[in-house]
């Protein structure tokens, strides 16, 4: 986490790089340590420890390489289906004229202070990428067709690459966008956590 930078380095503000293919053993070896830095965050033990926000998220940028990779980690609002992702140079081919938004507003890594207001985002975006498999080490290209919280998950990554922080974009409502809902768990749910 001491390597993550802050708002006001510059590197925050730069538009990254290409990244040249073949993947390099340097890029191979970043892509693989920004995936492990996503999942230290989120084991409870680790993030204690390092006192680590809970990363759903992270853009090599953030990390002071500005290169256009990014790494995702998160499960889809319905807590049902994971999206583990490296992409190298990630591109949005198309979007909906729908917007929405995290109805608490986004945070940042690379933001320390509470900020007011909420990010608007595409409601659906199809992104044409390189996806690198670490276990492999294979590169594949692919399209993803992504919505609602994970979709904004992608479009705050990929902002990052275009020197980009969510506060540049605050707004106090946008007309006519639904937010993204996450569902309350089923009581069933929560009875079976508690092992009633
Ligand atoms: C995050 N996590 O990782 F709505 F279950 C944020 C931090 C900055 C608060 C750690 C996050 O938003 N988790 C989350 C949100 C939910 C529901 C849920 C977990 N990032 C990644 C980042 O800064 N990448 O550059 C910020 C997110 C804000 C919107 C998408 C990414
Ligand atoms: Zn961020």
């Amino acid at each position: 986490m001491k390597d993550v930078i802050r708002e006001g380095h510059p590197t925050l503000a730069l538009k990254s790089k290409e990244v040249e293919l073949p993947l390099t053993k340097e890029d191979k070896k970043t892509l693989k340590l920004m995936m492990e830095f996503l999942e230290n965050s989120q084991n409870p033990e680790i993030c204690e420890e390092y006192e680590l926000r809970s990363g759903v998220g992270l853009a090599a940028p953030q990390i002071n390489i500005s290169k256009r990779m990014i790494a995702v980690l998160t499960y889809d609002e319905a807590g049902e289906k994971l999206y583990k992702h490296l992409l190298v140079n990630p591109k949005i081919m198309s979007h909906s004229i729908m917007k929405t938004y995290l109805p608490g507003g986004e945070g940042c890594l690379s933001v320390d202070r509470e900020v007011e207001g909420i990010t608007p985002r595409h409601k659906k975006i199809t992104l044409k990428s390189h996806f690198y498999n670490t276990e492999t080490e294979e590169l594949t290209l692919g399209t993803l067709k992504l919505s609602g919280y994970v979709g904004i998950v992608f479009q705050h990554e990929i902002d990052h690459l275009n020197g980009v922080l969510f506060v540049d974009n605050l707004v106090e409502d946008i007309q006519g966008a639904e937010p993204v809902v996450f569902p309350e768990p089923e009581l069933e749910e929560i009875l079976e956590k508690k092992e009633l």
